[in-house]
């Protein structure tokens, strides 16, 4: 996988003048580490712009859908249809958000439940954001799973929603269950 990457890398290695663009946008972190590691034929002076950049707060926007319920692969694949990417939730911070999303969504209705990235198919118990293949809480162990779940009900629960204890607390649920969905843009 790492070998793929750095093939896509040296297809397309970016311009100094684009990764400056790339700088000012603050492209989200896993796509910085791309440039960093094209920009080493480079100069140094991009590769120090890059990991200022890569320490800032990452700007991220939440995106509710609440029209069609989907499955959670479904759902996954909805997002990616749009550029985007079915929900991570790393920090209380970005749970607030998260909340402010719901809560300023059109036509939530009591009783919605919505899929986030968050799936335990690899290994029961250990929960993954399948968007960024980075593990739930990694480096921040940050969760925010309701009183009593994960429960593995029927152990058929592998992936994560919110909104059924409470707005944005985790609960894991089939992943074949057909759900509203988040979204978010972190670029
Ligand atoms: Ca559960």
């Amino acid at each position: 996988m790492l070998h793929g990457r750095e093939d896509s890398v040296q297809l397309d290695v970016p311009s100094l003048g684009s990764l400056k663009d790339a700088n000012s946008g603050c492209a989200q972190g896993r796509i910085i580490g791309y440039f960093v590691i094209s920009a080493q034929n480079e100069t140094v002076t991009s590769s120090d712009q890059l990991m200022r950049c890569d320490s800032r707060v990452e700007a991220k926007r939440y995106i509710v859908f609440n029209d069609v319920t989907r499955t959670f692969f479904e759902a996954w694949r909805f997002c990616a249809s749009m550029g985007l990417r079915l929900a991570t939730v790393s920090s209380l911070e970005e749970s607030r958000l998260l909340e402010q999303a719901v809560d300023g969504s059109t036509g939530v209705t009591k009783g919605y439940t919505w899929w986030i990235g968050g799936t335990d198919l690899g290994r029961e118990g250990t929960f993954v954001w399948i968007s960024t293949n980075i593990p739930v809480g990694y480096k921040t162990g940050y969760s925010n799973f309701s009183p009593g779940q994960p429960d593995n009900t029927k152990k058929n629960e592998h992936c994560l929603e919110i909104g059924r204890f409470g707005k944005v607390l985790w609960n894991d649920m089939p992943c074949e269950t057909k759900l509203r969905c988040i979204c978010e843009d972190a670029n």
